[in-house]
């Protein structure tokens, strides 16, 4: 299992450019996601994002808080305050196994009637549905700092968003993916002290503002 760390930015002119003059483009793509959920909200009011995504399932879900050792100095927790970090499970088997733990509500019987799907019968049977869809575009660069990836990504509901990325093993350096983060947000020019929103939080905001103004109560957006 990986885990992702993550900070967003505004792509301005200026970064566009300096990205271009020190990254080297990777590639251009296009998917279109689907996010699940249950009538209660019972994943994203526990922070779970489960996303289908060129037929392919993950589940996002929050590392556990942060420990003794891993404690962040000054300098990191302001860092880390602008970045996100969450578990990536992309075994199918494995995010059946978690949603279930969330999702008490389980029918064998919810799918009886119809059979046509019946390789999701898994999303009947929890009472998953589709909350959000869109779809993006997104331009990839590497850097020459090893492991940094960064997207620029553009949904379909007119919003544009970056994010610097580093993936780590679970329980790998945390604080090494933070340094790696700031020092390219500093070669970016990124000068930003506030989280920078994602793609879900304009999506939520304009197709289901009682959900988003919930997660937003809760401190989940
Ligand atoms: C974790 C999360 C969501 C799932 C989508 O995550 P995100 O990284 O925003 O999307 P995307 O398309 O870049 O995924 P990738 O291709 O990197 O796998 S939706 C909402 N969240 C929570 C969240 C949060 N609380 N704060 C911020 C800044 N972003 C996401």
């Amino acid at each position: 299992m990986s885990v992702e760390v993550e900070r967003k930015f505004i792509c301005s002119a200026d970064t566009l450019k300096t990205l271009e003059e020190i990254g080297v483009c990777v590639g251009q793509r296009q998917f279109h996601d689907q996010y699940f959920d249950n009538p209660q909200f019972d994943l994203t009011l526990r922070d779970m994002w489960l996303r289908k995504r060129k037929g392919c399932w993950e589940l996002k879900c929050p590392t556990a808080a942060v420990s003794g050792t891993e404690e962040m100095s000054g300098e990191h927790s302001e860092v880390a305050a602008l970045c996100t970090r969450y578990k990536e499970i992309t075994n199918l088997h494995e995010i059946k196994q978690r949603v279930m733990e969330v999702i008490k509500d389980v029918c064998e019987d919810r799918d009886a009637e119809t059979d046509s799907s019946q390789q999701e019968s898994w999303l009947r049977k929890m009472n998953l549905s589709c909350f959000a869809e869109f779809t993006t575009v997104r331009r990839s660069f590497t850097l020459e700092e090893e492991g940094v990836h960064i997207d620029l990504d553009q949904a379909d509901f007119g919003y544009h968003v970056g994010e610097v990325e580093v993936v780590i093993p679970e329980g790998g350096d945390v604080q090494a993916a933070l340094e790696k983060i700031e020092r390219t947000a500093q070669k970016l020019g990124l000068t930003g002290h506030q989280r920078v929103e994602g793609k879900m939080h304009i999506y939520l905001k304009r197709h289901n503002p009682a959900h988003y103004t919930k997660l937003k109560s809760v401190h989940i957006l």
